[in-house]
């Protein structure tokens, strides 16, 4: 063959599934308890939910991971999450292989699997999977949803962000969001309908090629924001308490089977007082906290209505495989009293019982960063004990529904399972029910075990027999219907720790503690989950909340003193602005003014509910800083004139000690904390601020602009109040006093997950 003649061209084989390939569509909320879904003995309406499970099976024994950054990892990789680099939260990295807070590469993702078969992959809504340090506009994206196997992502990558003024994410890149509480935005509402555009253009482009989708929406993980009429409607429902709540739903998830006959409830859990012990004010705040978290779930499943309506209109629905779950129980982290806005509490800021009933008609608007406390929590396990983050039924048992109206026959339409089975089970239940060829999966990787045949076949046994459980030292293992877990009171020894027993078969919501007579069997439990925690990463076993956080804020920002901003830059997620919290500041900005009644934002940090901004009012020079909803606002006393003006605003952080030689800080030695602030106009002082209150641990969950305050504003304007002169440049320069409360902001830090 000469050099001139062409060979014959030759085109690689095309990436297929298996024929008759679903598509699959992942419903995954957040901190929902196990009982909280109509068709679990809810009295919400969650219609839609409902509607898939009639059609479909609904599972009694499946467990999660007991967190959100875990679950997710799990059911990503279809392995453990100690396994995959995830052992614990997203937002740090504590340096053992088990717990780097992004998932290893070693371990493919659904989406990164799927697509070696040719799917399409979707992702639409909380990622909560890569470290929060690389989610700013320079990445590194590998961690992101576009680098783990997803070819769209349109949601956030924090725990949790304001539903009505997101820190939304499109691919890789931090955008706004398309509208505002004024203009009836939600975010729920945003991300079914991106969910449904993303189908649109998939049939357009693709009409045979089937897809995955997540969605992940941030339903009903803190805040709980919900449409006001519906918080009004389930504020008259749970006004009946939380006691009668839980009886209520127990006897109709014994009815429904989900729970066998003759369960009875657990003891209200620690500190949870009867609902009649609580004063009337009280039971007004509670149950509208408990109408806004109610109102979320409804809101979201009338909005997965109009997806999966969008699905039967489009004539896909009947090979649509759909499963709608919670990623772990319902949460502990809106305290014994609840909140309006979480905000305040973390920087010194105490909400009272009365402030909370005198504000009780902003709970799940834009004003409001609400969670609910613990006895609404209690009942949403019901019938399980303790929450989210423990390794008891009420972290880790969770509502799991599978549709899938092809394939699920008549027979066992509305049936429920009650095999054991974890999120880590998933993915290869996924993949077995596509079809695909589960030798090349698992060698790719996958630990956990197909539970597909218990679809169809009730008495299908799934060969799984073990699995471990450990979240910040709580440890839990279930083998062969036995469940041995342990509390673990943080900062106590993990030896001291106290190992119950359970019969899960006789004893759906351990009430029966057989350590004493099952002392051998225990011990044999105890064993295996050294074995388990050994092969698994788990070790060492850490319990620190407040410690990590401040170490990995140190090591990534600790050495940072100087920010340096030009107008035109992108969106700043809170993790990689400065980090202003417990230390002397100094904001400075240089601007040129054309007239001496210029308006908008130098640099703003925040949103409604707390945060702080640097602004011109009608020519006057200003400085908000907002705790929880409060303004402290300092002017400068004449506007300023035409022309170039180096401005800034310096934070000077006095502690008063009892010991003033030294730097350690701590509540037995600290007298007071106050902060001395100083407008500056070219040198000179024209305004100052004398305050008790700073950013003690927490600035805000919505991060930072420049020029303008986008969505939720931080200061009393109207967003996005951008500046109206020319704003050449912004400096933030940090002082080396910083002595973070640890422990305060490992709570602070808790209460975001
Ligand atoms: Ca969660
Ligand atoms: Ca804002």
């Amino acid at each position: 063959m000469s050099r001139y003649d062409s060979p014959a061209p030759n085109w690689p084989a095309k990436l297929t599934p298996p024929s008759g390939s679903p598509n699959v569509l992942l419903v995954m909320l957040d901190d929902v308890g196990f009982s909280d879904f109509g068709c679990y003995g809810s009295e919400i309406d969650t219609p839609t939910i409902d509607g898939l499970a009639d059609k479909g099976v609904r599972y009694s024994g499946f467990h999660t991971t007991a967190m959100c950054s875990t679950t997710r990892a799990a059911l990503l990789t279809g392995r453990n999450h100690h396994a995959v680099g995830v052992g614990c939260l997203a937002n740090f990295d504590s340096g053992f292989p088990g717990y780097r807070g992004k998932i290893s590469h070693d371990a493919p993702t659904i989406a990164e699997t799927l697509r070696t078969q040719g799917y399409r992959n979707y992702m639409v809504g909380k990622w909560h999977v890569t470290p929060l340090t690389e989610t700013g506009p320079t990445g590194p994206f590998d961690g992101w949803p576009l680098g783990r196997g997803f070819d769209r992502f349109y949601g956030f990558m924090d725990a949790e962000t304001d539903q009505y003024s997101p820190e939304l994410v499109m691919d890789n890149s931090h955008i706004e969001a398309p509208g505002t509480f004024e203009s009836g935005y939600h975010l729920t509402e945003d991300l079914f309908e991106h969910a449904i555009r993303n189908i649109r253009d998939h049939i357009a482009a693709l009409p045979t090629t089937p897809w995955f989708m997540m969605i992940t929406p941030g339903a009903c993980h803190a805040p709980h924001q919900a449409p006001k009429d519906l918080v009004d409607k389930y504020q008259s429902v749970f006004s009946k308490g939380w006691d009668t709540t839980r009886e209520d739903r127990l006897a109709r998830q014994i009815k429904l089977g989900i729970t066998p006959e003759g369960t009875e409830l657990p003891s209200r859990n620690d500190r949870v007082q009867p609902w009649i012990a609580h004063s009337e004010e009280e039971q007004q705040v509670f149950g509208r906290l408990a109408g806004a978290y109610a109102g979320m779930l409804e809101h979201t499943d009338t909005h997965l209505g109009r997806l999966v309506n969008f699905l039967t209109e489009a004539n896909i629905v009947e090979n649509t495989l759909i499963l709608v779950l919670s990623d772990n129980g319902a949460s502990q982290e809106g305290g014994p009293n609840g909140f309006l806005n979480a905000m305040g509490p973390f920087n010194g800021r105490r909400e009272s019982m009365e402030e909370k009933f005198q504000k009780i008609e902003e709970i799940g608007g834009p004003k409001s960063h609400s969670n609910f406390p613990w006895g609404w929590a209690m009942a949403s396990n019901t019938p399980l004990k303790r929450y989210k983050q423990n390794t008891h039924g009420g972290g880790i048992r969770d509502p799991l529904v599978i549709s899938w109206p092809e394939k699920i026959s008549s027979v066992n339409e509305g049936a429920v399972r009650h095999q054991f089975c974890h999120v880590s089970d998933l993915a290869p239940t996924i993949f077995e029910l596509i079809g695909l060829d589960m030798e090349s999966v698992t060698d790719s990787g996958t630990t956990g075990v197909s539970f597909a045949s218990t679809i169809n076949n009730s008495g299908a046994v799934t060969g799984k027999t073990t699995q471990y459980f450990e979240m910040f030292g709580h440890r839990g293992i279930i083998h062969e219907d036995w469940k041995a877990v342990a509390y673990h009171e943080p900062g106590t020894a993990f030896e001291d720790d106290i190992w119950e027993l359970y019969d899960l078969s006789n004893d759906f919501n351990e009430l029966s503690d057989l350590s004493e007579p099952e002392a051998l069997r225990l011990e044999k439990l105890k064993d295996l989950w050294w074995t388990e925690a050994e092969s698994n990463q788990v070790l060492p076993l850490d319990d620190r909340f407040g410690p990590r956080f401040a170490e990995n804020a140190e090591r990534h920002r600790g050495g940072r003193t100087n920010y340096s901003f030009w107008p035109g830059m992108g969106h700043l997620p809170s993790d990689v602005a400065p980090d202003l919290r417990s230390r002397s500041y100094t904001i400075s900005a240089t601007v040129e003014l054309k007239s001496d009644f210029e308006n908008g934002v130098l640099i703003a940090h925040g949103d409604a509910t707390g945060g702080y901004s640097f602004y011109f009012e009608d020519g006057f020079l200003c400085h908000d800083m907002n705790i929880g909803g409060d303004h402290e606002i300092v002017k400068s006393a004449e506007p300023l004139s035409v022309g170039r003006h180096d401005v800034s605003f310096q934070m000077k952080r006095i502690i008063e000690t009892t010991d003033p030689n030294s730097r350690v800080y701590s509540q037995q030695n600290v007298i007071s904390v106050k902060g001395e602030a100083s407008l500056i106009v070219d040198g000179a002082v024209v305004g100052t601020l004398h305050t008790d209150r700073m950013f003690f641990l927490m600035v805000s969950w919505s991060g930072l602009d420049i020029g303008f305050d986008r969505g939720s504003p931080v200061g009393t304007y109207e967003a996005p109040f951008n500046f109206t002169a020319k704003l050449i440049h912004v400096t933030v320069d940090l002082e080396d006093d910083q002595e973070l409360d640890y422990e305060g902001v490992g709570k602070t830090e808790m209460a975001r997950e």
